[in-house]
């Protein structure tokens, strides 16, 4: 019989059934008669995975001999999602794998939802950076993802009498066929201690540190496969273990349990992600990820310098190019000089022009609540020496460039200071990001414009070539291709399959919008996603819901500026229309949510228990049988996503205008043929721009107005007096009607009135619901919003992660596209 020892491995059905019954009987140890689920889809992954590894191999040799620059991207979070039918579809064996399982009497598609999503992020940051991973493979580019390897990933969420209760997600309890331990590779990281002064044999002072605590980073390698591409580039992730030899005396002392405790702690460093994704919590813990992830990661990136070149460190840029995603990892840029001047004893001025070369940074949020600080104290007693290092990168900024151009103005100087002087002294990470790399870029036009107009102005004066706007994207292998075969297959069917890697080419769709045959198939498809989400919906919800309804979606973390509850008083202001009016004309809507709030996120919190007493009442109210549903979905995450968005009819981007960065959900969205009602915000401006307005639903203030209003004084009560359907949807909600309990949502009425409606949500109410009237006008004639929602899908090429990560390599990375 034929063995995989034998047998090259090949891309067919064949090749395929061997390598899988092989890992049954040899990796797992099963039989193939009475092997599990979970057997079969490990099984299946790996025979995927030995066809991967052997390209990851050659394209880390071709880049080593090579020499080229490569980009390490360092992210706190990578929400990757599920892995198997991504990397199927990418590496072209779909087909292939699916016919060998066939033929055993399996079915690919049901094994394929055995898999746990990655869920190691929040939100869009961490999507973001799985997008990112997937277009840099695809497009040829050399490059490396660092981060956590988290035991836990984001919490599971579960509503428990329409509150939000969170439970521990343990995606990788039965390991993941996916990651790889790389041992060899381990790295030691320090923390705490002190630091001393010594000197050399010719009387040169340096710096020690010394007497600090140890822990190991014990690399893990996640291969990503990109799209006809032979480039397979690695995620390296890093779990904390404790320093055996640390414990040693402990344990000779007879000291066993207190060892072994040592030895839990220092595992916690890898052991959760933290959940917030928008307020910055300052905790000790949270700082000692962050270093711990950063320390393994330069020093990696250092040992593969030193031994793969015989350079001098001037060099390093040429080899090595840093993105810090977000704040996150900005202790990067001490721990780099810390590593040239106190270790490999580099003159100041010469580390500092490396680390200038070498980093970039992408801020992802205008929120002041998010911008990480660190008090002075809590970052000293971590890591003594970065803190030295940080005064003295501010004193020679200060008064050096400050100076120069402002001189003796100490109101600039304590603008631009890395240290916060008020309040107690605290870094401010932001300002060690932009100062410490060469580019700092927004993530969309908007966004960026913002950045260097109110958040960063005084730097944007004195380094304005610094920043740089770079429209975020996302991958349509998975976004379209992969969640959403049946379109990508009529889209190939009418103009090749050159969109796949070339996104531009959906222009060519836009002529079949006055097609009827090509708009009846596209509405075909998107009414069996609307199926299949239905019966989705009633499994976990038990609610029914008519796919032949208006699926309006919201789904995105649950935050105040984000505007859930907007949404939410236009349901109820709907709901009183129809009770009011039962022979009222309007299309049939389901309301869809799917959001996560932060655990300590009080109000976030009483808005999800807002909107799941509302769906109680509706989706039991005979009155609106047929008219209208409310369904909040639990546990949003990546594999949830793919579901609804290819079912979506609406997608609500409604954010108070100048607080949403970019967004991605509003791309993945349009992309799949939803119509856009949203604010002038983010990204959405330049959806508009790419789909034009007689194809957009745009409302609500302005940036400039938002600011105007604010100038002026803003009072929420106003246009709660000025508008009775307001006033009265408010105030219903607000009542004991749909809990029992009249104080049960008093937080959110007190937010919108008594405490100032921080986000505007009254101010754009009216207009909000205006523009959903057009919906439902719009809706009810369905060529019309057929044609709207084809040219949705064929004009927004432009938000292809590949066109976003092709102008980070071209104008901040100059990294080469180098084919294995
Ligand atoms: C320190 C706590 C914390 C954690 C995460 C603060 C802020 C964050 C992130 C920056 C939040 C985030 O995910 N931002 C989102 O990034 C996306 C990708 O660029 C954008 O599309 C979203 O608009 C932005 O909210």
């Amino acid at each position: 019989m034929e063995t995989l020892a034998n047998c090259a491995l090949q891309d067919t059905p064949e090749s395929f059934k061997l390598s899988i019954t092989n890992h049954l009987r040899v990796t797992l140890g099963a039989y193939v008669e009475t092997a599990s689920e979970n057997d079969w889809f490990v099984a299946t992954s790996l025979a995927v995975r030995d066809r991967v590894m052997d390209r990851a191999t050659q394209s880390r040799t071709k880049h080593r001999e090579r020499g080229v620059r490569r980009v390490h991207y360092l992210s706190l979070e990578y929400l990757m999602g599920r892995l198997l039918e991504n990397n199927l579809r990418n590496s072209g064996t779909y087909e292939a794998a699916k016919q060998a399982l066939g033929d055993m009497g399996k079915d690919l598609d049901v094994l394929l939802q055995k898999e746990p999503d990655m869920g190691l992020g929040n939100g869009g940051l961490g999507r973001l950076a799985a997008c990112f991973m997937d277009s840099l493979s695809t497009l040829d580019l050399p490059a490396i993802g660092y981060g956590i390897h988290y035991e836990f990933g984001l919490f599971r969420q579960e509503f428990v009498s329409g509150k939000q209760v969170e439970h521990p997600d343990a995606w990788m309890r039965d390991g993941s066929p996916w990651k790889i331990a790389r041992p060899s590779y381990r790295q030691t990281v320090h923390l705490y201690g002190q630091v001393v002064q010594k000197f050399d044999e010719f009387g040169q002072p340096h710096h020690e540190w010394i007497g600090t605590k140890c822990l190991l980073g014990l690399p893990w390698d996640i291969p990503i496969v990109g799209y006809e591409s032979s480039t397979v580039n690695v995620l390296r992730l890093w779990q904390a273990q404790a320093d055996e030899d640390f414990n040693f005396q402990v344990f000779n002392e007879g000291g066993y349990v207190e060892a072994l405790r040592e030895k839990a702690l220092a595992e916690t460093v890898s052991k959760v992600l933290y959940p917030n994704d928008s307020t910055e919590s300052g905790k000790e813990l949270r700082l000692v990820q962050q270093y711990f992830f950063v320390a393994c990661s330069l020093a990696d990136i250092v040992r593969r310098f030193k031994n793969g070149y015989s350079l001098p460190w001037s060099e390093f840029p040429s080899k090595a190019a840093i993105q810090l995603n977000d704040t996150h990892p900005a202790v990067a840029i001490p721990e780099l000089m810390r590593i040239l001047v106190d270790v490999e004893r580099l003159e100041w001025s010469q580390a500092w022009e490396i680390c200038q070369k070498t980093f970039s940074y992408t801020n992802h949020t205008l929120l002041p609540e998010a911008l990480e600080t660190w008090s002075t104290d809590l970052f000293g007693r971590v890591l003594p020496r970065h803190l030295q290092i940080l005064f003295e990168i501010n004193h020679r900024f200060l008064n050096g460039d400050v100076e120069a151009r402002w001189p003796g103005d100490s109101e600039k100087k304590r603008a631009l200071s890395i240290i916060e002087e008020r309040g107690g002294k605290h870094v401010r990470m932001a300002h060690l990001s932009v100062l410490g790399g060469h580019a700092t870029n927004g993530v969309a036009a908007l966004h960026t414009r913002l950045l260097c107009e109110r958040l960063f102005p005084e730097f944007f004066e004195l380094y304005p070539e610094r920043f740089l706007n770079l429209t975020n994207g996302v991958t349509f292998r998975r976004w379209l291709d992969v969640c959403n075969p049946q379109l990508s297959a009529l889209i190939t069917e009418s103009i090749g399959s050159g969109w796949l890697k070339d996104a531009s080419k959906l222009r060519e769709l836009d002529r079949f919008a006055d097609d009827t045959s090509f708009r009846e198939r596209f509405q075909a498809i998107k009414r069996g996603h609307k199926v299949t989400l239905a019966k989705i919906i009633e499994t976990t919800c038990g609610v029914s819901v008519s796919p032949d309804a208006l699926f309006d979606v919201q789904i995105k973390r649950l935050h105040e500026y984000k505007r859930q509850h907007l949404n939410l008083l236009h349901i109820v202001t709907l709901y009183r229309k129809i009770i009011a009016n039962p022979a009222i004309d309007m299309a049939p809507r389901v309301f869809i949510f799917g959001a996560k709030a932060a655990p300590g996120y009080y109000l976030a919190k009483n808005i999800i228990h807002a909107i799941n007493a509302l769906a109680a009442k509706v989706n039991h109210d005979p009155r609106v049988d047929g008219k209208l549903k409310v369904i909040f979905l639990p546990n949003y995450g990546v594999s949830l996503a793919e579901r609804i968005i290819p079912a979506a009819d609406l997608s609500e981007q409604i954010s108070t205008a100048g607080k949403e960065a970019s967004g991605t959900g509003n791309m993945k969205l349009a992309l799949n043929g939803a119509l856009t009602i949203g604010t002038l915000d983010g990204a959405n401006v330049e959806i508009l721009e790419e789909v034009g307005d007689e194809n957009i639903f745009i409302f609500g203030l302005t940036v400039e107005e938002v600011t105007e209003l604010r100038a002026k004084g803003y009072n929420p009560w106003d246009f709660y007096w000025a508008s009775e359907e307001l006033r009265l949807s408010l105030d219903w909600l607000a009542s004991d009607y749909f809990t029992g309990n009249q104080n049960e949502f008093k937080p959110l009425r007190d937010s919108l009135l008594d405490h100032g409606d921080p986000f505007l949500v009254m101010a754009d109410y009216d207009q909000y619901a205006a523009a959903q009237s057009e919906v439902d006008k719009a809706f009810k004639d369905q060529p019309r919003w057929q044609k709207m929602a084809i040219h949705n899908t064929a004009r927004v090429g432009k938000f292809s992660s590949d066109r976003t990560i092709l102008e980070y390599a071209e104008k901040v990375w100059k990294l080469p596209q180098v084919k294995i």
